[in-house]
């Protein structure tokens, strides 16, 4: 099948999402055409089946905002035309369903037809879709959608809660690649960042105010107090400057090591004891699941899809969000306790192997036939 991916293509979970489904979809012999505005930050590595469009856009003075999604629908129009695309997938609704559905009309009056799936991630329905400023628009490309897939039951249920929506929803979950997200012995490393055998405690996100990091820096102030330990805090955002403020005022500065926005991601997760996850919006918890991969048990809220994904008492624990005392006392009873945390690192693996890309990949290769054998097909021109 050619199948045309429309993502955000920096550090966001929908991105590498849609660039992992991409890659993957590539390597069973799809053909692959992603349509974004910059080079997707995984898709570093050369596929016979992948192609890369750009979407560029150039400024004018009149233009106060730049007319994205104009150029992103002209992109795709073009992009389906030259490849005799079977079928778009695009990631995140906001603005690539309204984007998609524009393109898909255009080419209707070309006499092509080309179906489009639109997967919800998380915040396109939970915080920003939300907006009046954007709701009609969401609500209707959502309902123009050939398929729409959600990340969780969570999500999906709370579209069908805070949107009019008459289309079906699918719920095909986050997936995780194995290969790459495996404990690795990097005993030197840990030795490095915890010289005198501390317990290590891990976040990584793009540091927006709904991942709640503050109740991160409050858990490992309570934990440490109890278990010598250290805490990383990996990736960058607009939260990383109160953050940093909040361990100063906390005492706990010299015990907590921000590390940037990090490729290599495996390597530090095998490192870690447990992972945070203190969201107050999380439709599915895509960092918690690359953690499990790596044999980390998660201390997370109960936001959203989390509970899908991290089980209580089995693969970690769950509190209500922003309770950060309930947090921290089941770090530290499970810090305390090597066998249970040993258990639960078993555990943790174990689950993540249930939403292994090889389970999930036939998922979406089923609704990809299911969403175009309900379409007609492209022409072919000159024939
Ligand atoms: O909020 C983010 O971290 C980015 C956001 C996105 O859509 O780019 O991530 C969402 O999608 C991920 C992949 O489906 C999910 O695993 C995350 O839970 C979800 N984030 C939120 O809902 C806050």
């Amino acid at each position: 099948m050619k199948i045309g991916i429309v993502c955000y293509p920096t550090y966001g979970g929908s991105g590498v999402v849609a660039t992992e489904l991409g890659k993957a979809l590539a390597k069973v012999g799809h053909q692959v055409h992603f349509i974004t505005y910059s080079q997707p930050s995984r898709l570093d590595f050369f596929n016979e089946n992948i192609y890369y469009h750009e979407v560029s856009i150039s400024s004018y003075p009149l233009f106060q905002y730049l007319p994205y999604e104009s150029a992103l629908a002209s992109k795709i129009v073009n992009v389906v035309i030259n490849e005799k695309l079977d079928l778009l997938h695009v990631h995140y609704a906001i603005p690539h369903a309204s984007a998609a559905f524009l393109a898909k009309q255009i080419l209707k009056t070309k006499g092509i037809h080309i179906p489009f799936i639109t997967t919800l991630h998380g915040t396109d329905i939970t915080l920003v879709g939300k907006d009046p400023s954007f709701e009609p628009v969401v609500t209707f490309s959502i309902n123009e959608s050939d398929g729409v897939t959600a990340v969780s039951e969570s999500l999906r249920q709370e579209t069908y809660d805070e949107f009019e929506i008459v289309n079906k929803i699918a719920v095909i979950p986050n997936f995780i690649d194995l290969e790459r997200f495996k404990k690795l012995r990097k005993d030197h490393f840990k030795i490095a960042i915890c010289p005198n055998g501390e317990k290590l405690l891990m976040h990584t996100s793009n540091f927006r105010k709904v991942k709640r990091i503050e109740d991160i820096v409050k858990v490992f102030h309570i934990v440490k107090q109890s278990i010598p330990s250290k805490l990383l805090l990996v990736g960058d955002g607009p939260e990383r400057s109160s953050i940093e403020m909040l361990c100063r005022d906390l005492g706990v500065q010299d015990d907590v090591r921000f590390l940037g926005k990090l490729d290599v991601i495996e390597e530090v997760l095998s490192l870690a004891d447990l992972f945070l996850l203190t969201s107050e919006k999380e439709s599915f918890g895509l960092a918690a699941l690359e953690a499990m991969a790596c044999e980390v048990p998660i201390i997370s809220s109960d936001a959203g899809g989390i509970p899908e994904v991290n089980i209580h008492g089995v693969t970690g624990y769950i509190s209500k969000i922003g309770d950060v005392e309930d947090m921290a006392k089941n770090a530290i009873s499970l810090l305390q306790d090597e066998n249970k945390l040993a258990e639960f690192k078993v555990n943790a693996l174990s689950r993540a192997k249930e939403f292994d890309i090889e389970n999930i990949l036939p998922m979406y290769e089923r609704y990809y036939e299911e969403v175009t054998s309900k379409s007609w097909k492209f022409p072919n021109f000159g024939e």
